[in-house]
């Protein structure tokens, strides 16, 4: 990401365990560089205040949540709903880029339709390891199929990403990584993760999604944040 802005507040990232929160953290210690300051609270999945601790800053209750800390006592701004709180990983990264760099930085991709489809294979796969035998065994059979459905479908989706990918523009944002690139890597991290996608098939995209988890900053962010585990959400 491109350059610095005076900085005016200070982000507190409510970043919960293997979560979309990551991404947040990975485009701040990408700005790390340039000065920008910020703060991280780690909560585990199933940690017992969890919930109660991102709905006292948000009641939606869901990471991430950023609370924002005036530098020099400016009053507070309602950016969204409730003063110098953001929500939403994709509103989250828009203000980053809008607050603590010199560039708008582009969105050229959207990453809604992956983001959907791989959560509705998730939500698939998990129904039935909440129950118990024989139900577990038997709904099991029943939604095996529509968990294929979504996998199938996931396929156009890649090689949409796949065809968008090239040596001039080797990151979803263009030439240089930027916003669409943050907005991305959660469910890129979740398909490869949880097998959802056969990499071999979408070189671009195998490389795109190395290139990122081995920038200092992204392996920083997985430092900073605690456990990240797609396949059995820790
Ligand atoms: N649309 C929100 C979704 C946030 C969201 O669902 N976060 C998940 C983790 S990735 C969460 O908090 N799940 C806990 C739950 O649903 O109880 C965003 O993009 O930030």
């Amino acid at each position: 990401m491109a350059g610095n802005k005076q900085q005016k507040t200070i982000p507190t990232v409510y970043n919960m365990s293997s979560s979309k929160a990551r991404e947040v953290l990975w485009a701040l210690e990408e700005l790390a560089d340039t000065g920008i300051k910020y703060n991280v609270v780690n909560l585990l999945r199933r940690g017992a205040d969890t919930y109660k601790v991102l709905k006292s800053q948000f009641p939606l209750g869901k990471s991430p949540i950023v609370t924002l800390e005036p530098v020099d006592g400016e009053p507070e701004v309602t950016y969204q709903i409730l003063p110098n709180v953001l929500t939403e990983a994709r509103l989250i990264l828009q203000f980053i880029s809008d607050h603590y760099t010199d560039g708008v930085l582009s969105q050229k991709f959207a990453n809604g339709s992956l983001v959907t489809k791989v959560d509705n294979v998730v939500t698939f796969e998990v129904i039935p390891t909440m129950l118990f035998f024989p139900l577990r065994q038997l709904t099991l059979l029943m939604v095996m199929p529509i968990r294929n459905h979504f996998t199938n479908d996931l396929r156009v989706i890649y090689q949409i990403l796949e065809d968008a990918l090239s040596e001039e523009r080797p990151w979803f944002s263009g030439k240089k990584l930027g916003l669409a690139d943050f907005n991305m890597v959660f469910p890129m991290d979740m398909a490869i993760g949880r097998g959802y996608i056969e990499l071999e098939n979408y070189p671009k995209l195998a490389k795109w999604h190395y290139t990122v988890i081995n920038r200092p900053a992204y392996r920083r962010a997985l430092e900073k944040g605690g456990p990240y585990n797609l396949s059995t959400f820790a």
